[in-house]
């Protein structure tokens, strides 16, 4: 199972390439890559201290929360994989998620390479818990860099009975792949959007607003 940001975008967060998304007021090449990170730090820092401001003000909706009551059944059957930096599955109630583009609850020391939960601004440059630097950055992974754990996720791709993907546009890799790496394996696929992704090769597609669809997808799993 993979989530982008149309999963969240009903509680509240605007995904990146809609109308009235993140990347409207930016350049993706301006806040998203370590090259604008060198060069003007404060503008990235203030980007994603905006966005971890905003978490509190937000809500898991009923997509979050159908998918936390699938993993109660499913358990570790259930590998959900996430690019969304928010922590609303996991305050929805999912307990094992990966976070493939990493989180904005965390920070990363790049001087001692420590992760440490974050709630507050980075722009004032506070020191690292670990060893008292200034290198703070937010833990994502920016265009250029390796996402998260993608060993435990090719595993968990491959072969797997069921791959749903859930409000991405399917223009970003790795995770964009992901549905041809599933259909390798024999994979049945399924697509829930408001529109049909770029990578539109699924054997379903399901349109409509995560917070119908998800819920109701997970209902029919649920009834066997
Ligand atoms: C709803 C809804 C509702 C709305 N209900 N749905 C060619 C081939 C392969 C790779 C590349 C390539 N060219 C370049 C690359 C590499 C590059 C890449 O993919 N670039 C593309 C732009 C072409 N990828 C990378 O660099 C990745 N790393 C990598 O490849 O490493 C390998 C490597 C490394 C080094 C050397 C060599 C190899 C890293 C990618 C990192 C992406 N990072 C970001 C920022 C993270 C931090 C942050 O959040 O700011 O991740 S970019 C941004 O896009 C963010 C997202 O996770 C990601 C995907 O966006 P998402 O979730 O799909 O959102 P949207 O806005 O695009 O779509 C929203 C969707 O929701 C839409 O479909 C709507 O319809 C839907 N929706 N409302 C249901 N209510």
């Amino acid at each position: 199972m993979l989530t982008g940001a149309g999963i969240s975008a009903e509680s509240g967060l605007a995904t990146f390439r809609d109308a009235d998304g993140l990347w409207e007021g930016h350049h993706p090449e301006d806040v998203a890559t370590p090259e604008a990170f060198d060069a003007d730090p404060a503008l990235v820092q203030r980007f994603y201290d905006e966005r971890r401001r905003a978490l509190p003000r937000v809500q898991p909706n009923a997509a979050h929360r159908a998918l936390a009551r699938l993993e109660e059944t499913l358990g570790d059957d259930l590998f959900l994989v996430t690019q969304n930096i928010d922590d609303l599955h996991e305050r929805g109630g999912s307990t094992r998620v990966h976070h493939m583009h990493g989180s904005l609850v965390t920070a990363w020391c790049v001087a001692c390479d420590r992760r440490t939960p974050w709630s507050g601004d980075l722009l004032d440059q506070p020191p690292c818990p670990g060893c008292g630097t200034s290198a703070l950055r937010p833990d994502v992974v920016w265009f250029g860099e390796m996402p998260y754990g993608m060993d435990d996720i090719h595993r968990a791709l491959f072969g797997c009975e069921l791959f749903v993907s859930i409000g991405t546009s399917g223009v970003v890799y790795p995770a964009a792949g992901f549905v041809d790496y599933a259909l390798a394996g024999g994979s049945r696929t399924l697509e829930l959007n408001l529109e049909r992704a770029a990578n539109s090769d699924f054997h379903e597609h399901r349109q409509g607003p995560a917070s119908e669809l998800v819920p109701r997808w997970v209902d029919e799993v649920l009834a066997g």
